[in-house]
């Protein structure tokens, strides 16, 4: 296998785009890409200041360097969630990865530890407030939403970018649309803007680029990123999700590719137009100030209070 480019050994075939790369290459491409999907999506401009959430992981990391390549001004937020792993501390290597991505750049990351700004770590937290039925992940959602939120706000960023590929998001489109969830559909989307309230405006820009695209770019680029998924992601739904999407992908390359992007312009053609004309209404968390659709305090705000009552009992 060639490069398409230069006809040097290529490194990756993209069979969805019928195109093999080289490492310099596929290198340029990618960050390539992305800047074309920010662009047609409006996602920012070099003017904005933008928030990169972070996770240690291939998705995120390879977001912050391609965005930091492309000369946009992006901090990162790493948030401790205080998950361990089996035989290793999984939240602290995944911080000292991102730690070290940022030093090695000069680049400037916040940290937010759940456990020492609020008081429970992530798992603890699920026990306590009996969310989810001890799987971490649903308190985890709400929290890690929470702080990247007010992180943003509190920093002035104008943007806050995650590192959903597209795998992700046809996984989650798989699960919404076999059970026709209109209300998360609605909200599905590579953009979704800020409102005056204090909610920041939230973009995936890698949204369109495979899994195994970012994994390829970051070994490609000498990224140390951790390798495993979070421990409480194993049998989860999502990973059982993406997995039958690739057994398709396998026998029809570009196939999840076009299932994203058929529903995207199925929703500009006014798909789930209801739903979007219902959006609850904000308004500010009389505890912290957060927008909130709860009334009275936010969800973040109630679950610590349970939290503080469960230990006062
Ligand atoms: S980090 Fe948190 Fe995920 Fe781990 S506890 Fe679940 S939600 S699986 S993206
Ligand atoms: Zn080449
Ligand atoms: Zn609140």
């Amino acid at each position: 296998m060639k490069c398409r480019t230069c006809g040097q050994p290529a490194i990756i075939n993209l069979r969805q785009h019928k195109l093999a790369l080289c490492r310099t290459h596929f290198l340029d491409w990618l960050p390539e890409q992305t800047q074309r999907f920010i662009h047609h999506y409006r996602m920012f401009t070099l003017d904005d200041r933008i928030l990169v959430a972070v996770s240690g992981g291939k998705d995120s990391l390879s977001l912050w360097d391609m965005l930091t390549r492309l000369g946009y001004h992006a901090d990162g937020l790493y948030i401790g969630l205080g998950v361990l792993g089996d035989g290793f501390d999984y939240s602290a290597e995944s911080q000292r990865l991102a730690e070290q991505f940022a030093a090695q750049r000069g680049l400037k990351l916040h940290v937010v530890d759940v456990k020492a700004t609020y008081g429970a770590t992530i798992p603890e937290l699920a026990v306590i407030s009996h969310r989810g039925q001890d799987k971490p992940c649903s308190v985890c959602g709400l929290v890690k939403r929470y702080i990247m939120n007010r992180t943003a706000y509190e920093g002035g960023y104008t943007v806050l970018a995650t590192g959903h590929n597209l795998d992700d998001e046809a996984a989650v489109l798989m699960q919404n649309t076999l059970t026709w969830s209109g209300g998360y559909l609605v909200r599905q989307a590579p953009v979704l803007p800020a409102s005056g309230l204090g909610l920041a405006r939230k973009v995936k820009p890698v949204c369109r680029i495979y899994e195994r695209e970012l994994a390829a770019y970051a070994l490609a680029s000498g990224i140390e990123y951790v390798y495993d998924e979070c421990p409480h992601a194993v049998g989860s739904n999502t990973l059982w999700y993406k997995d039958i999407l690739n057994q398709m992908e396998e026998k029809r390359p570009g196939l999840k590719l076009q299932y994203y992007l058929s529903f995207l312009q199925a929703k500009d053609d006014g798909l789930f137009a209801a739903q979007a004309a219902q959006a609850d209404e904000l308004h500010a968390c009389e505890k912290c100030g957060q927008p909130t659709t709860a009334p009275g305090l936010c969800s973040f705000c109630r679950l610590w209070d349970r939290v503080r009552q469960s230990r006062e009992a």
